[in-house]
């Protein structure tokens, strides 16, 4: 019995590792001047990584499938950009990021997180 228990604490532990430190789930997506979808739900936006290049105007078509009020700002920090997402609708977001680096892009709280990677074309 006892070794019944430390096999399942041991699975147990493993399983946190992994889900916290080892499992990163990353898709990039590659809009070079064209529009993206992004999936605003559970926690994530899907993809989270977007690679843009500088001086392109890119469209950012934001779905927002959570409706908790966690999910309801998208803040693009350095750019200067907010906005406020609908439940359920397409929010389209357009820039045109002047300068090359990464910017994190976050609802409010900073829960939602995602990085622009603005490349030079
Ligand atoms: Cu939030």
């Amino acid at each position: 019995m006892t070794l019944i228990i430390n096999i399942i604490g041991a699975l147990f532990i493993i399983a946190i590792v992994v889900w916290f430190w080892l499992w990163k789930p990353r898709a990039t997506q590659h809009a070079n001047g064209s529009a993206i979808d992004i999936i605003v739900a559970n926690g994530i936006y899907k993809p989270d990584v977007i690679e843009l290049k500088r001086g392109a105007t890119a469209t950012l078509n934001f779905r927002r499938d959570d409706p908790s009020p966690c999910a309801e700002q998208v803040i693009f920090h350095g750019l200067d950009i907010s906005e406020t997402l609908p439940i359920g609708k397409i929010k389209s977001i357009q820039l045109t990021p002047a300068k090359s680096g990464d910017y994190r892009f976050t609802c409010q709280m900073q829960m939602y997180q995602g990085t622009l990677k603005v490349v030079d074309a």
